[in-house]
C-alpha cells in the first residue's frame, strides 16, 4: 500500500471478484446458463473445497462449525476482539443462478484479498462466513445454519432434519466431511455485513447501484396437507368424489386472493406432492407448502387466519380433511442503524448512486440480525429475476457492492 493512500482510497479487485464468480458457477452448471448446487451434496462439498483453498491462499484460518458453516479469519490488531464478519451462502435452489449467496461469499472474499493486497491490518479481526443451507430447497428450515447461530433452531434440530428422500441433515454433512468442530454460535460478532444481488427489480427501475438495506420482510411458511380417497376416475360419479387435488385448487387461490389484499404482502405456493400422481384416479393425498411473506406480523396473522377459514369451507364443502402445519416463521427485521449508516456512508463516499431499500427475501443476515449489529448491501441484477437460471448481474455493479462493503467493513473495523 503506497503510503499517499488511506484506506477509503483501496478499490477491490474487479476481475478477480468476476474470475471467481465464473469459476464457481462451473460447480453445478446448467445447460440454461444457471447452477444447480443443493446443499450438503458432491456439488456443494466441490464449491467448499474450492472456497476453502481460496481462503489459505488468501491467508486466512479457516474453521467449520458443527452444522457445517464456514469461517475463514484474517486477524487483526486485537486478535481476541469479537470480528467484523460478512458472508452469505454457496447453496442454490434447484433451478438457481450464480449470482444468489455467492457473490455475498466472492464479494467477503474479495474484500479479505483486497486487505492482504494493500497491508491494511485492522484493529478487529475480520472473517468470511459461508453460511449452510441458506436455501431451504432441499432441508427445512430455510436459513437453518445460520438460525442455529443465532440461537434460532438448536444444533439437534438442524442435524435431525430430512430431505425427501429421507437422508438427514447430519449424514448428508458427514458424507461430505463438512461435520465441523467449532461450537455453533455462542460468540460474540463486532458486526456483520451481507452483500447479495436484489431479486427484485427496484433498483434496476430506478437507477441505483446499491441499495442501502434496512430490514426485511417476514416469513410464516406451511405445509398443508389435503386429504380425500384414491378413487377410479371412470365409475366414480363426480359428487361422490373426495378429491384432495381439486380441494388443493380451491386453497391456492385463496393464498393469492390473501396476499394480493395489500401492497406489501407475498403469498407463495411452490411445492406440491399430489398422490397418487395417476391420470386415471381421483388424488386422495395432496402436500403442498405456503410461503406468506409481510412487513407486519399482523399482516402474516391475517393471512393464516384467512387460509385456515378457507380450509375449514373447503373441507366441508369437498368433504376433505383438511391439516396446516407452520414450518417457518421468523419476525420483519430491521437492521442496525450504525451499520446501515456505514452502508450508506460508504455508497455515497464512493459516489454511487443509492437507495434505501426492504428485502423482499430472507437472507442469514435476517437471523445474524439477532444477535449482532447487522446490515445489507444489495446490488441490481438483471430485470429483477432471481431463483431462475437465468439470473444475472453486471461486473461494474458487482464490484461497486464490493467496493461499499470493503468501505463498510474498514470503518467497522477500524
Ligand atoms: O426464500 C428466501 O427468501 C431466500 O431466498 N431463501
Ligand atoms: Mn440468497
Ligand atoms: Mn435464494
Amino acid at each position: 500500500m503506497n503510503a499517499a493512500s488511506k484506506p477509503t482510497d483501496i478499490r477491490i479487485n474487479a476481475e478477480r471478484l468476476w474470475d471467481s464468480l465464473m469459476q464457481m458457477a462451473k460447480i453445478g452448471a446448467t445447460p440454461k446458463g444457471g447452477v444447480k448446487r443443493l446443499t450438503l451434496t458432491e456439488l456443494d462439498r466441490q464449491s467448499r473445497d474450492l472456497f476453502v483453498n481460496w481462503c489459505k491462499e488468501a491467508g486466512l484460518v479457516v474453521s467449520v462449525d458443527g452444522v457445517g458453516s464456514i469461517f475463514a479469519r484474517r486477524v487483526g490488531r486485537n486478535a481476541a476482539a469479537p470480528p467484523v464478519v460478512s458472508g452469505s451462502h454457496l447453496d442454490t435452489q434447484p433451478s438457481g443462478g450464480r449470482f444468489d449467496g455467492c457473490y455475498g461469499v466472492m464479494a467477503a472474499l474479495e474484500v479479505a484479498r483486497s486487505q492482504k493486497d494493500h497491508g491494511i491490518e485492522t484493529e478487529l479481526p475480520f472473517e468470511v462466513a459461508m453460511w449452510t443451507n441458506e436455501e431451504g430447497s432441499r432441508f427445512l428450515p430455510v436459513m437453518g445454519a445460520s438460525g442455529a447461530f443465532a440461537g434460532v433452531h438448536t444444533v439437534e434440530e438442524i442435524l435431525a432434519a430430512r430431505d425427501p428422500e429421507g437422508i438427514s441433515f447430519g449424514e448428508a454433512l458427514r458424507a461430505i466431511d463438512y461435520a465441523g468442530t467449532m461450537p455453533v454460535g455462542g460468540r460474540p460478532l463486532s458486526a456483520y455485513f451481507e452483500a447479495h444481488i436484489e431479486q427484485g427489480p427496484l433498483l434496476e427501475n430506478t437507477g441505483n447501484t446499491v441499495g442501502v438495506v434496512t430490514g426485511a420482510l417476514g416469513q410464516r411458511w406451511f405445509e398443508v396437507t389435503i386429504t380425500g380417497m384414491d378413487a377410479h376416475a371412470g365409475p366414480t360419479p363426480m359428487h361422490l368424489r373426495r378429491d384432495a387435488l381439486l380441494g388443493a385448487s380451491f386453497l391456492i387461490q385463496e393464498v393469492n386472493r390473501l396476499a394480493k389484499a395489500t401492497q406489501h404482502s407475498r403469498g407463495t405456493v411452490g411445492m406440491i406432492v399430489n398422490r397418487p400422481n395417476s391420470r386415471n384416479v381421483v388424488p386422495g393425498e395432496t402436500v403442498f407448502s405456503v410461503d406468506f411473506r409481510d412487513t407486519d406480523v399482523s399482516g402474516l396473522d391475517r393471512m393464516e387466519q384467512g387460509l385456515r377459514e378457507a380450509a375449514g369451507r373447503i373441507a366441508v364443502e369437498q368433504r376433505l380433511g383438511i391439516d396446516i402445519r407452520q414450518t417457518v416463521f421468523f419476525p420483519p427485521c430491521h437492521f442496525d442503524r450504525g451499520c446501515v449508516a456505514a452502508v450508506r456512508d460508504g455508497a455515497a463516499r464512493l459516489g454511487y448512486r443509492h437507495m434505501d431499500i426492504v428485502s423482499g427475501a430472507g437472507h442469514d443476515a435476517v437471523h445474524i440480525a439477532g444477535v449482532a449489529p447487522t446490515a445489507m448491501i444489495f446490488v441490481p441484477c438483471e430485470g429483477g429475476i432471481s431463483h431462475n437460471e437465468t439470473e444475472n448481474a453486471t461486473p461494474e455493479d458487482l464490484a461497486a457492492g464490493c467496493n461499499v462493503l470493503l468501505q463498510a467493513v474498514l470503518a467497522k473495523a477500524g
